[in-house]
């Protein structure tokens, strides 16, 4: 059985906040995923009522059985039918200070619980959640890291399944059902698969393209495991021509950016800031022989991964925060050349006492 009563502290230690309110719609908050620790069901409009005494999941008899099955240390479940058992359920939460996650719940929503509950005041704690999430607990990283192996495997066979003439979308297709039968629940996002100069853009969205010799396959993608996902990219040159010019060029953007998210690495350690580890990849890209790649490394280096694909802060030019202990954060340079074609690679990042390593 979970516990999920350190997350719960994690929120509301030293907030003067009473309860954590977090509240589905038709979507889904993923930070209901958090304070449950539940990856099944869909639990639309069901709501967490966290405190630092006593936690609460108020559904309805749809999730009910799946809530049952996997209730959490400190959670009580309840079942409701009406409008009036919810607000009978949250009674406790009159004249408290209450904390939402104002990055997801909708406007309407928001009013009509105050209306409703009557707290002493509503505020906005979305910040708590996304730094409260920063930082994982060994559960979460072990599922991230079975994430990231289904995606490695499926990484690992699919040059076997390359074709000439093959489209970008027939390979996401394949790629995405190797994931499912290596044993993800579903991928992550909407799997990136570029062939040739479609590889310069990066979040490009795979088309009827098709495969040619001596050109670019670089595919972005991850698995989704028990909530938590993965985020690899892997650049291929499908059946290259070694004695082109056109691979040499090929071959020496991959090196440079395989450097470069080397030197990222090793700059990840507890205690660093995140913005030097994106600028220690960026101007090993940008000086690199005489400047020639400068600019070319046109995004972040990395989000944060967690129950959500871009899980809160990462490396960025802008991310002046420290580094610590199990935060866990893609590391993804570039180089990308319009009309050419580009390269990334991308693996996810567990920050560790001892330095830095891989999922
Ligand atoms: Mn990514």
């Amino acid at each position: 059985m979970k516990d999920i009563r350190s997350r719960i502290g994690k929120i509301l230690d030293g907030s003067g906040i009473d309860y954590a309110l977090v509240m589905n719609t038709s979507s889904h908050d993923s930070n209901f995923t958090y304070l449950t620790g539940i990856y099944s069901g869909s639990f639309e409009n069901s709501i967490v009522i966290a405190g630092k005494k006593s936690a609460k999941l108020i559904t309805t008899q749809l999730d009910y059985g799946v809530a049952k099955e996997n209730q959490a240390k400190g959670l009580e479940v309840v079942c409701i039918e009406s409008r009036k058992d919810l607000l009978e359920n949250m009674q406790e939460l009159k004249g408290k200070t209450i904390g939402i996650n104002g990055n997801f719940l909708p406007y309407g929503a928001y009013i009509r619980l105050k209306k409703e509950i009557l707290p002493k005041k509503m505020i906005d704690i979305s910040d708590r959640f996304l730094h409260a999430r920063q930082i994982k607990d060994w559960d979460e990283i072990e599922l991230i890291g079975i994430a990231n192996n289904i995606v490695k495997k499926a990484f690992s066979r699919i040059e076997e399944r390359f074709y000439s003439g093959m489209t970008e979308k027939e390979l996401a297709k394949i790629f995405d059902s190797m994931m499912l039968d290596y044993g993800a629940s579903s991928q992550s996002f909407d799997t990136i698969v570029c062939f040739g100069a479609n590889s310069s853009v990066p979040h490009h969205v795979p088309d009827n393209t098709r495969l040619s010799e001596n050109s670019f396959v670089l595919i972005d993608a991850g698995a989704k495991y028990k909530g938590y996902c993965s985020d690899v990219t892997r650049t291929f040159i499908f059946k290259p021509d070694i004695k082109s010019r056109k691979y040499r060029k090929m071959l020496d953007m991959y090196d440079t950016v395989m450097a470069a998210q080397k030197t990222a690495l090793e700059h990840a350690v507890p205690g660093a800031y995140a913005d030097s580890v994106d600028i220690a990849a960026r101007n090993y890209i940008d000086k690199i022989k005489g400047g020639m790649y400068k600019g070319r490394f046109t995004h972040a280096l990395g989000h944060s991964v967690g129950i959500d694909v871009h899980d809160g802060p990462g490396f960025s030019p802008a991310a002046h925060y420290k580094l610590e202990e199990r935060m866990v954060i893609s590391n993804e340079p570039g180089i990308y050349i319009d009309g050419f074609g580009g390269v990334r690679i991308e693996d996810d990042v567990v920050v560790l006492k001892e330095g830095s390593k891989y999922l």
